[in-house]
């Protein structure tokens, strides 16, 4: 440990406190500093891309500042700090989410202005960090920006891809993967940090410590060095700047010069590759779960580094172990992260020698645990013979946690053995099973779902025995949100703009009540015209941005139908195509003057399928063979679209949401949890289609009835229909028959190749209920139709909507896990 001189205090003092500087001389010049000094070009010969790195890695140094006082202060009051454990952050760019919170926008505008490059060109040049699948990482997204924003001292932990989200590209309407090769320029937003580096073990045996009842030392030969990036996550409206730590394996140590001295190239390298390879890609699994030796090395290293950091920066207070939980509170975001449950234990027992009883109460006050979903293809569980090669102590561990676990269930029910067999953390299954959802569960202080009705659905169904066991108050509803800051100020400017204006100033980006006063203009005839023109330009920028991606041509004048999420059987984008084909058909029965009466409209796709996801991929097909045919009928011309929009990541969708009239959330009742997408759309002024599921109750809720379409079954109606379609052939309405029938006529293609789609249907038992909620699902779509005629009261509604729409911002959220789960309190930065 090296002393810092004290000299160093007085020559640096005012350093990291300085205020950032505005001033255009000074931005100019940090621009070219970077243009010329870091990556050694000049003015003369940059092009945007230059523009783009050195504007950031100016920006970059204005954060940083402000990053330094956080940590800085963090620790010298010792703050309670929480730390999000994820496997996933779908962050999305950074750039002009940095310069909004720093509030820079328009002095960099002006710069590269001034240099002929326009700003949102330069924006444009920057790839996402594509760091998850789907709604479990974009809200991790949004709850670190939530935790800077609403200044508490908040951490991400997740790992740094090599390879992050895959693009897909759309070859003869199918999904086609190509890697995610994200870091192949220059990164201004990660910091590397060699000098937080832990080794982590893999394999091994076990030597059980002399006269100890649970302490072993590990010895193993294969261990791999996680190394540290850190990615800051600016804070508006504050000096607060979070941190996203994510973990790198290491590999040069690993390189075997005697191998390569005599001769052996490949062997030379073998452990380099079999390290790097942990960290190399993200699981492209979106609600499912996959059994794979990679992802459970992938988790343990994740979950040991993270938890060896935590511990080494808790030591630096003094403080003793005990009080951990009083200094830290680690959420768990899904059972990715529950092995961190066994590696506490293994550090607080092995490395620490604290008893079994004392390190189990600082693990259990400590962690709490999200689940995202209900789906039985999405529970983890991983063979015990796997659990014990790859990571002996943990399997003992867990072990241990279990029989201490039933031995307290056996004592309050005694002889109750069927109970003890579902409640177990191992199932009893050939091989065996680790539970995680089980573990993650009995390892917590709270448990917590993301809406109403799935906290309610996880209470009757997975953790049903645990209610019973364990109390009800440790089973809670966190509903989720989403952050205004990106989905609203960020992506749609002009609508946040007549906010500003109905609030009086920008207070509402951090604090959405605020958005009620946008009911005070509701009446006001000039404020209507500007928010419907609002709309009208997102709706143009995103025509634009559809015809340079897909070529296709669409009206702004047509009304935006739109569904973009990851593609899923239970989120029904069939049920969609379904619909489409058959306003196809009625729209070819009609006169060309009926047809010139029907409202125009643009049916928007978008979404990944999983790549090992068939059926999934065949919906991508259909909906791809069902648009070429519409959009090149010429009889039906504008009045009816069909856009498969490739590669949907979180740039996409922030061109798409502020652009939507109408967006679906049609998943059937009970399966989708929340939604975070639903809420977006709401908030930038679009009006939900959608079955009474996940978040779009509590939308509903809020915003009243008359803004929101409902249709379809009720989640408590599903098992009943699913029972009877066990035995019973569905009966498809005529409007569900007609696109089967079209379909099968090969009017978009061979029919054929769709053919297990319909027997999804028809044969499979119709699981997701198309054919129950058909019909009302077209009766909605009608609904939607007479109300969209109906322009002054469309805009009414839109209005409406935003301005009850605060329930859903991130803040609110993280507000409430900050008090009843994490038990933190907000810390001001100050210098
Ligand atoms: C998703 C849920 O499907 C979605 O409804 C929810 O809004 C989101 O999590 C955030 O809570 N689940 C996942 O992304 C997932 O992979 C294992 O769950």
């Amino acid at each position: 440990q090296s002393k810092t001189p004290s000299k160093i205090d007085n020559v640096f003092q005012n350093y990291s406190h300085s205020e950032i500087s505005r001033d255009a001389a000074t931005i100019k010049n940090s621009v070219v500093m970077h243009l010329t000094a870091t990556f050694l070009r000049t003015p003369a010969n940059m092009d945007s891309g230059d523009a783009y790195l050195a504007s950031a890695f100016s920006v970059r140094d204005r954060l940083l500042q402000r990053w330094n006082m956080t940590n800085e202060y963090h620790d010298r009051v010792n703050a309670k700090r929480v730390y999000y454990m994820s496997l996933e952050f779908l962050i999305g760019r950074t750039f002009d989410n940095a310069l909004l919170a720093l509030e820079l926008r328009n002095e960099y505008s002006k710069v590269l202005g001034d240099v002929g490059f326009c700003l949102e060109d330069i924006i444009d040049e920057e790839r996402d960090a594509a760091l998850g699948n789907g709604g479990l990482g974009r809200l991790a997204a949004c709850y670190v920006d939530s935790m800077a924003c609403s200044d508490y001292p908040g951490w991400g932990y997740g790992l740094r891809y090599k390879y992050g989200m895959f693009q897909q590209q759309i070859i003869d309407g199918y999904q086609v993967e190509a890697p995610d090769c994200w870091l192949d320029s220059p990164n201004p937003w990660e910091f590397p940090r060699p000098d937080v580096t832990y080794p982590v073990k893999f394999y091994g045996h076990l030597v059980r410590v002399p006269d100890s009842k649970h302490r072993f030392t590990w010895e193993s030969n294969v261990v791999y060095d996680a190394m540290a990036f850190d990615v800051p996550v600016p804070g508006y409206g504050t000096n607060n700047v979070g941190n996203i730590r994510l973990w790198s394996c290491k590999t040069n140590s690993l390189f075997d010069l005697n191998k390569f001295n005599a001769g052996d190239y490949a062997g030379a390298t073998g452990g380099q590759v079999a390290a790097q390879i942990l960290t190399d890609v993200l699981y492209p699994n979106d609600n499912t779960n996959e059994g794979k030796e990679l992802r459970l090395r992938q988790e343990y290293l994740f979950c040991s580094a993270t938890l060896q950091d935590i511990i080494a920066r808790f030591k630096k207070t003094g403080k003793p172990l005990s009080e951990l939980p009083d200094l830290a509170a680690i959420q768990l975001n899904d059972t990715h992260p529950t092995l961190g449950i066994p590696e506490l234990m293994r550090i607080l027992l092995d490395d620490e020698a604290l008893t079994w009883d004392e390190a189990w109460s600082i693990v259990t006050r400590t962690f709490a645990f999200t689940n995202h979903t209900i789906l039985p293809e999405a529970m983890e569980k991983w063979p015990v013979p796997m659990m014990d090669k790859i990571l002996p102590r943990h399997m003992g561990i867990i072990y241990d946690i279990n029989l201490y676990f039933l031995q307290s269930v056996e004592e309050k029910f005694p002889g109750d053995r069927d109970l003890l067999r579902r409640i177990s953390i191992i199932e009893e299954s050939n091989p065996q099973q680790v539970r995680m959802a089980f573990l993650a569960c009995v390892g917590s202080h709270k448990v917590n779902g993301v809406a109403a009705i799935h906290s309610d659905i996880i209470k009757q169904s997975i953790f049903n025995d645990f209610v019973t066991v364990q109390g009800e108050d440790k089973f809670i509803n966190k509903t989720n949100g989403v952050s205004p800051r990106r989905w609203m100020n960020g992506c749609n400017p002009d609508m946040s703009a007549l906010i500003t204006e109905a609030v009086g100033d920008r207070t509402w980006i951090n604090d959405l009540t605020k958005v009620k006063k946008l009911e005070d203009h509701v009446a006001d005839d000039d404020f209507r015209a500007r928010w419907s023109a609002a709309k009208q330009k997102n709706k143009q920028r995103l025509a634009d941005y559809i015809l340079s991606t897909t070529g296709i041509k669409i009206s702004a004048d047509a009304l935006f139908d739109v569904q973009v999420q990851r593609i899923h059987e239970y989120k029904r984008q069939l049920m969609n195509i379904f619909s489409v084909i058959y306003r196809y058909h009625c729209l070819k029965q009609m006169t060309p003057a009926e047809r010139a009466k029907e409202i125009s409209r643009v049916v928007i796709f978008a979404g990944k399928a999983a790549a090992g996801y068939w059926v999934a991929k065949q919906v991508i097909k259909l909906i791809n063979s069902v648009a070429e045919v519409i959009n090149a009928d010429a009889e039906i011309g504008d009045v009816l679209k069909v856009v498969f929009i490739p590669d949907y990541s979180v740039t996409a969708a922030e061109y798409l949401i502020p652009a939507s009239d109408i967006s679906q959330h049609i998943s059937t009742a009970g399966t989708e949890a929340s939604g975070t997408s639903n809420m977006k759309f709401v908030l930038n002024g679009g009006i939900i289609l959608g079955t009474v599921d996940g978040a779009n109750i509590e939308i509903g809720e809020e915003i009243g009835e008359e803004q929101i379409f409902f249709f379809g079954c009720l989640a408590h109606e599903v098992g009943d229909f699913r029972h009877y379609l066990r035995f019973h052939q569905p009966k498809p309405d005529e409007a569900l028959q007609t696109a089967f029938d079209l379909i099968q006529n090969n009017t978009f293609g061979d029919g054929a190749i769709f053919q297990p789609l319909i027997d999804s249907v028809l044969r499979g038992g119709d699981v997701y209920l198309l054919s129950v909620d058909f019909p009302s699902y077209i009766q909605a779509h009608k609904a939607v139709e007479d109300a969209y005629r109906n322009q002054e009261e469309w805009v009414t509604k839109s209005i409406l909507s935003v301005a009850r729409m605060a329930k859903f911002s991130s803040d609110r959220s993280i507000q409430e896990y900050a008090e009843e789960v994490w038990n933190i309190e907000p810390v001001r930065v100050t210098n």
